[in-house]
């Protein structure tokens, strides 16, 4: 009897000891897999959603492509407010606004001294206005971050085809980054169509990237090949369904150097550095603003297709909003960024997982520092993790009845790298017995959004099938999103 007394206490003093041990440090975090992103690279990633402003000689002209003779008295918006366009842009949920302070014509929406085709010639406001101070201000009182779009090709500047050129626009850049406060997203344009003297010019890349190391270290650079982010390839909202953040870079350029637009839209899943995917899509059929085109915005149903397309694969969005020639948005474009909000709002308010309670086929040394009841809190850097050995698992999901369900949200852990190379979700069928796939997917990435057609299931479960090293996950969420009408 005493024996066996103190054979359970210490049995139950060897379960506790084992459980302590599995909640201690003792378990080694994976390591990086991979590249992996900067801290600005991550506090971008988690942005996800940020206005693109087209404005300037074109706003006028019902083009897209100035040719730099326009004549600067034709930029004149008759009301510009920038503060309309951060309100809006906030109310809109985004936390940003990119802004082309100059694009292909050369016109510098602000006073350039390196130029002869600014808001300075025109006669808006008397050639003392400048469009960045405004908007970089108005960023400021509504919290939204400020990024430039700055276009190398210049129709304007009488230097461009010439090597000097490269300096002129390492000086433009400079003014703007050291002018208007912290950019946190440095937009280059590819373009680079013949200079009006027919020669093409050769771009100083790192002469360019250098510049905004200096002067604004935290700022991203999108280009077709980053280095801090890139383009994913096409203007219609679509990111690739399969989407690594990881790129090849070496030996290629933006623009006609990029790689091909295929590459852009999936990444390389081997690649050596961290270039993560940006979506850029016009609210409306043109970059610019037209009054043609009032009748013609995307209708709530396509922009969600776009948010799905976009954020849902592991792919930031900047929607672009032109102002138009009041320099305001127009109002049909705010309307219809409130109604996508509510849209967003209702479709992923309501996550059904809350009560629900995950169970993992394998936990990194059976820790509970690495279990999945981590895919449930708010802290994002408290994950589920496998142990190395694993790289095929799977995450049970039981709810505490059976609901109905459309969208499934899942988070890998970027900060150790992007893994997850094919899953699926599935449900428990009771009169089979059986799991029945409702979804499937290859990357996951920062984040990854399933739509599927509404099922109704007690238990589902994610299904790892194929990873590059062992899955780390961060958030998993379930959603039942209402239909939008066409
Ligand atoms: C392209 C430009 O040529 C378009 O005018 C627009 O600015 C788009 C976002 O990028 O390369």
């Amino acid at each position: 009897m005493r024996d066996s007394f103190v054979f359970l206490v210490s049995g139950i003093g060897l379960a506790l000891a084992q459980a302590l041990l599995s909640c201690s440090a003792d378990v080694n975090p994976p390591e990086p897999y991979g590249a992996v992103p900067t801290e600005h690279q991550l506090k971008w990633q988690q942005m996800e959603y940020y206005m693109f402003v087209h404005f300037g000689p074109n706003t006028f002209t019902d083009v897209e492509w100035g040719n730099g003779k326009e004549d600067p008295d034709i930029f004149n918006p008759s009301d510009m407010d920038c503060r309309q366009w951060a309100a809006t842009a906030k109310a809109a949920g985004m936390k940003g606004i990119i802004i082309t302070a100059k694009h292909h014509d050369g016109f510098c929406l602000w006073p350039s001294q390196y130029s002869t085709h600014t808001v300075r010639e025109s006669s808006w406001r008397e050639g003392k206005g400048d469009v960045l101070k405004e908007l970089s201000d108005a960023c400021r009182e509504y919290e939204l971050a400020f990024g430039v779009y700055l276009s190398p090709w210049d129709q304007n500047h009488p230097s461009y085809g010439s090597p000097e050129y490269n300096q002129v626009f390492a000086n433009t850049l400079t003014e703007v980054l050291t002018g208007y406060g912290p950019v946190f997203e440095q937009w280059f344009d590819g373009a680079n169509g013949d200079a009006h003297k027919g020669g093409r010019q050769i771009y100083d890349w790192d002469l360019f990237h250098n510049t905004v190391y200096t002067h604004q270290p935290q700022a991203v650079i999108f280009s077709d090949v980053g280095p801090g982010c890139r383009w994913m390839g096409n203007e219609r909202g679509v990111a690739g369904e399969t989407n690594w953040s990881r790129l090849d870079i070496e030996g290629f350029e933006p623009g006609l150097g990029a790689p091909p637009v295929d590459t852009l839209s999936a990444g390389n899943i081997y690649g050596k550095a961290w270039v993560p995917a940006e979506t850029d899509v016009s609210i409306r059929p043109g970059w610019f603003y037209s009054p043609n085109t009032d009748d013609k915005i995307k209708s709530v149903s396509k922009l969600m297709d776009i948010y799905h397309t976009s954020i849902g694969r592991n792919s930031n969005l900047l929607l672009n909003v032109p102002p138009n020639r009041e320099g305001r948005i127009h109002r049909a474009d705010s309307l219809r960024l409130m109604e996508l909000r509510q849209a967003i709002d209702e479709c992923f308010s309501r996550n059904l997982l809350t009560d629900a309670d995950l169970c993992a086929l394998n936990t990194r040394g059976g820790s509970k520092r690495y279990a999945a009841k981590n895919l449930l809190d708010d802290d994002y850097n408290s994950y589920w993790a496998a142990d190395d050995d694993v790289q095929a698992t799977t995450i049970e999901i039981t709810l505490p009845e059976a609901i109905s369900f459309n969208r499934f949200l899942v988070q890998e852990y970027i900060p150790l790298g992007q893994r997850v190379s094919r899953f699926s979700l599935e449900i428990w069928n009771e009169s089979t017995a059986g799991w029945d796939a409702v979804s499937e997917g290859t990357t996951i990435g920062y984040k990854r959004i399933l739509r599927f057609p509404s099922v109704k299931a007690r238990k589902l479960r994610l299904n790892i099938q194929e990873a590059l090293a062992c899955p780390i996950l961060n958030s998993v969420w379930l959603y039942d999103a209402t239909l939008l009408p066409e």
